[in-house]
């Protein structure tokens, strides 16, 4: 053994720069959603680095990469990763810096000459974003046995109409491993808190003790569009002004509730979307999170009815479908006491604390003992090309999963 095993903050830097080549936006940021030529080519060029540490590389039918380096004992494995799809306005850290930190965790203890003795394995799950496909998290939902392979692959893009599983064969992801019941001891996500809890507290290390619930919708109006100088008021059937009132709503029920309860009207079309036409068609997405499940059941329950009210109203039919419906999730109390353990032997300061955002591990703790690393994002942005974390703490939460992990992978 070539002493303590340590983290290379150079060469994690190094991989992070490397792999933000791939669909690097010209003023900063990357713009790399799932399943796109950019996601092909930082797929290939992550399966390379894989490879290069001599890791068996495993891809599922979800296009889900699961590289392997072998244990002394054949043991279920000791999981960390991520995703590397991004959204359209992505940084160089959400979910990239969990799967590089994986890699350079394995770099670190074969530098070491450390072998654990259960096997570690570093992932990428596909479409954790769910910025093109629904829902989020699709790959490790499939991976766990949450959605049906098929309903899956079945899923169409958003943004041009593509079948998942056609841009997965397109781009050569369709692999042939199986998916629903993975051999996985524990999971141990590090991630960026994309929030601005840690950097506003100071606070080194997020110990994040669980997930908040998650709900996705779609709503659809449709009225009849005509012209805006001569309908008068009480015979239009605006679609678009429904779809804006519900919008309203939401903002108002967010206040009414206070406390965890979030909401957020990320997308709305119109049609013909023209200054001087009535809106026929609208539609619009609303994501709705609380830490509560029973409250984000009542704020779902509530905005459908309002939206029902709104298109009898107007005159309008309404329409909706579930995107993505994932209750709130802790995780294992004692991986989560690991995380805290040794981060502050590491003379961390640490702040225990649920995620905003939604997370592979989320759909991993169905399966497993699973726990999350934060470390801050400046000024607690992320989907936002500015996102940035200072090179020190992305050292210092490698340097925290690698002993987390170490620990649970050589424990009797
Ligand atoms: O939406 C989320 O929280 C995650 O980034 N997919
Ligand atoms: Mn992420
Ligand atoms: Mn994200």
């Amino acid at each position: 053994m070539t002493g303590a095993p340590r983290i290379n903050g150079p060469r994690l830097l190094q991989r992070l720069a490397d792999l933000g080549r791939f669909g690097a936006l010209p003023g900063g940021g990357t713009n790399r959603l799932a399943l796109s030529d950019a996601d092909r080519a930082a797929r290939d060029w992550t399966v390379q680095q894989m490879r290069a540490l001599d890791m068996h590389v495993a891809i599922d039918a979800i296009g889900n990469v699961l590289a392997t380096c072998a244990g002394t004992a054949d043991l279920a494995p000791v999981a960390t990763g991520s995703h590397i799809d991004t959204v359209r306005t992505g940084g160089l850290y959400d979910g990239n810096y969990g799967v590089m930190a994986g890699l350079e965790v394995v770099a670190a203890l074969r530098d070491a000459g450390v072998r654990t003795r259960r096997p570690l394995q570093v992932a990428f799950f596909t479409n954790e974003e769910g910025a093109r496909f629904q829902p989020d998290m699709l790959g490790s939902l499939v991976h766990v046995g949450g959605m049906p392979l098929a309903d899956a692959l079945a899923a169409v893009a958003v943004d041009d109409g593509a079948t998942l599983g056609a841009e997965l064969a397109r781009i050569g992801y369709a692999g042939t491993a199986p998916v629903g019941a993975p051999r996985v001891d524990s999971f141990v996500e590090l991630h960026i808190e994309q929030g601005p809890v840690l950097d506003r507290e100071g606070v080194d290390i997020g110990v994040v003790e669980g997930v908040q619930g998650i709900c996705w919708m779609e709503f659809s109006f449709a009225g009849h569009s005509n012209h805006a100088g001569t309908t008068p008021m009480a015979l239009r059937a605006d679609a678009g002004m429904a779809a804006l009132r519900c919008a309203a709503f939401v903002h108002e029920l967010v206040a009414r509730y206070g406390g965890r309860q979030l909401g957020t009207v990320g997308a709305v079309t119109f049609q013909p979307n023209l200054i001087n036409v009535i809106a026929g068609r609208a539609t619009m997405t609303i994501d709705l999170r609380n830490t509560d499940g029973t409250l984000l059941r009542a704020a779902q329950a509530e905005v459908l009815a309002h939206a029902r009210r709104l298109a009898a109203e107007h005159g309008v039919q309404f329409s909706h479908r579930s995107l993505a419906d994932f209750a709130p999730v802790q995780f294992d109390a004692a991986l989560v006491d690991s995380v805290e353990r040794h981060a502050r032997a590491a003379g961390l300061s640490t702040l225990r604390m649920p995620s905003g955002a939604g997370h592979d591990a989320q759909m991993l703790a169905r399966v497993c003992p699973t726990a999350m690393v934060f470390v801050p994002s400046a000024g607690g942005l992320s989907h936002n090309v500015r996102e940035h974390t200072d090179a020190r703490q992305l050292e210092q939460g490698a340097n925290v999963l690698l002993q987390v992990m170490l620990e649970r992978a050589n424990r009797a």
